[in-house]
């Protein structure tokens, strides 16, 4: 093998390493950017990465209803019903694309009622199982109707504080999804969600692995071969 063939092997390998880290999906929103700091804005419609189901607040900090965050977030019950929100964006995912799925979430921290919070990834796929591993949750193949929107949803106590929740599975077909977040409240005040982000990347098939491998070993023979030929 030449050195010319050498450094082709390490540059098929190094792109082969390159293309496993890179992100297929990398979104994340803060809100900050949808309002100026204490500047919130009631039954607001106007999120660069978000369409509004019913009603929802951008509420900013500071402001005059005591309720804390970083900067703004989202109170998923507007001033006149609840509401949801539901991301401009369809992500599509390869079959094999490991996903993190990560949000912020509070209690609605104004009065003494729980609230129904849901959320999930509203999936287009036909029924196809993918395989979860839920972090802190359950773990196994679970139809992509399992996770929709409606699929995860759960009571938030008023002071519950911000804490993070994170999802993390490995798709096992090709497919694509919105994120989702909503409420059943009805009084104005509703639970609050920040910080959301969503990540996929391609795991390497195991052929893949075996190339990189492959031009790995070759790229050490000729290494080991031309050491040979200096070294007489
Ligand atoms: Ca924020
Ligand atoms: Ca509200
Ligand atoms: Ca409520």
């Amino acid at each position: 093998m030449t050195f010319k063939k050498l450094l082709a092997g390490v540059a098929v390998a190094t792109a082969l390493m390159t293309g496993a880290a890179n992100a297929a999906v990398n979104f994340s929103d803060n809100f900050d950017g949808e309002s100026a700091p204490g500047e919130s804005k009631l039954n607001y419609t106007g999120f660069a990465n978000w369409d509004v189901i019913g009603q929802v607040d951008l509420v900013s900090t500071p402001n005059p209803y005591d309720t804390n965050g970083v900067g703004n977030y989202v109170d998923l019950d507007g001033t006149a019903g609840p509401g949801a929100i539901v991301s401009k964006q369809a992500f599509a995912f390869a079959a094999g694309d490991f996903v993190t799925f990560s949000f912020q979430f509070s209690g609605n921290q104004r009065d003494q009622n729980f609230d129904t919070f849901s959320f999930g990834l509203d999936f287009d796929g036909p029924g196809t199982l993918l395989n979860l591993q839920l972090d802190g949750g359950p773990s196994g193949n679970f139809a992509y109707s399992a996770f929709n929107h409606t699929g995860i949803s759960f009571l938030v106590g008023p002071n519950d504080a911000w804490r993070v929740a994170t999802y993390t599975f490995t798709t096992s077909a090709a497919g694509s999804a919105k994120i989702y977040f909503g409420t059943t409240s009805a009084d104005n005040v509703g639970p609050m969600v920040d910080n959301v982000s969503l990540t996929a990347v391609a795991v390497p098939e195991p052929a893949t692995w075996a190339m990189m491998i492959m031009g790995f070993g070759a790229a050490g023979a000729v290494l080991r071969r031309r050491r040979t030929a200096l070294a007489a």
